[in-house]
């Protein structure tokens, strides 16, 4: 399923009023995640979840519970998924997505790339979301069919139109046994675009594709708490983009796919030569 791209439909009505909840809560967690940085990391208190890479702190677990506090009075009996408290697997009405801490490692190492996610989707289509970059504060947004911003100033995705001058930006998982393959595509991938970066949030990386910062970004194995929002807000700038199925939880290996309209179909076609089957 490809997302609608800006400019294909009217300002969805339901997306404009929920863009502003999604701000409001992200903001607010962002702010107790920068504030409970150093106190939780001193503590002490960091355990790990699917490997002894994947960290989960003190701080994911009191961001996705102020969020959920707040959903809970501002949306009272909307459906939510978290990354950590999980939730309605159901996509059918509305759903909120939440992902605490998006570049948990690189909150824990202090780099300043981890951000807050909040989205909401309508029968797994997201219609508007917010991601609240936690260092520097930058807050960036989309509604369906309104378009995105960074701090309130439009966003528009680049013109580039050749795969050899493209700037693509991917992830890995926390299996050694899937990064095995992930290794092996970017590898594939490296010569054939100007360069490759991890940044280590998804969220991040979807909105610098919004932003013009990246050209493209690919992954495989994302969970929707990571894509929910980014999504919106990268093709609410231009970019096309190929969310995984809403269903779709991050195990199965499914790629989330965004990129500026004049290199899309070469880049995901070189990411597809390089692995189109089911991510180990
Ligand atoms: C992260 C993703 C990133 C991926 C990392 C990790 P988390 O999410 O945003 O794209 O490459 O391995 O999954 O775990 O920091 O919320």
């Amino acid at each position: 399923m490809t997302h609608p791209t800006a400019g294909s439909q009217r300002p969805d009505p339901l997306g404009v009023e929920l863009r502003e909840v999604a701000v409001q809560v992200a903001t607010a967690a962002a702010e107790l995640v920068a504030r409970r940085r150093a106190e939780v990391l001193g503590s002490g208190t960091v355990r790990t979840k699917t490997s002894g890479t994947d960290p989960v702190t003190l701080a994911d677990t009191e961001s996705e519970q102020l969020i959920r506090s707040e959903l809970g009075r501002l949306r009272p009996g909307d459906a939510v998924l978290g990354e950590e408290e999980g939730g309605d697997a159901a996509v059918d009405g509305l759903r909120w997505l939440i992902d605490p801490i998006d570049g948990t490692v690189n909150f824990l190492y202090g780099l300043p790339f981890y951000a807050v996610s909040v989205a909401v989707q309508r029968d797994g289509q997201s219609i508007a979301g917010a991601v609240v970059e936690v260092s520097s504060g930058r807050v960036f947004s989309a509604a369906l069919g309104a378009g995105a911003t960074l701090d309130g100033q439009p966003l528009r995705c680049n013109d580039v139109t050749d795969p050899a001058l493209a700037l693509v930006a991917t992830g890995f998982g926390y299996q050694a046994r899937r990064r095995v393959t992930q290794g092996a595509v970017v590898a594939e991938l490296l010569p054939q675009v100007r360069d490759v970066r991890r940044v280590g949030s998804a969220a991040l990386d979807l909105c610098a594709v919004a932003a013009g910062w990246l050209d493209a970004y690919y992954e495989h194995g994302l969970s929707p708490w990571d894509w929910g929002a980014g999504v919106l807000i990268a093709a609410e700038a231009g970019a096309d983009v190929r969310p995984p199925p809403a269903t779709a939880p991050g195990s199965h290996g499914e790629l989330t796919f965004a990129a500026a309209p004049g290199v899309s179909a070469a880049v995901l076609s070189l990411v597809e030569r390089a692995w189109s089957g089911p991510m180990p």
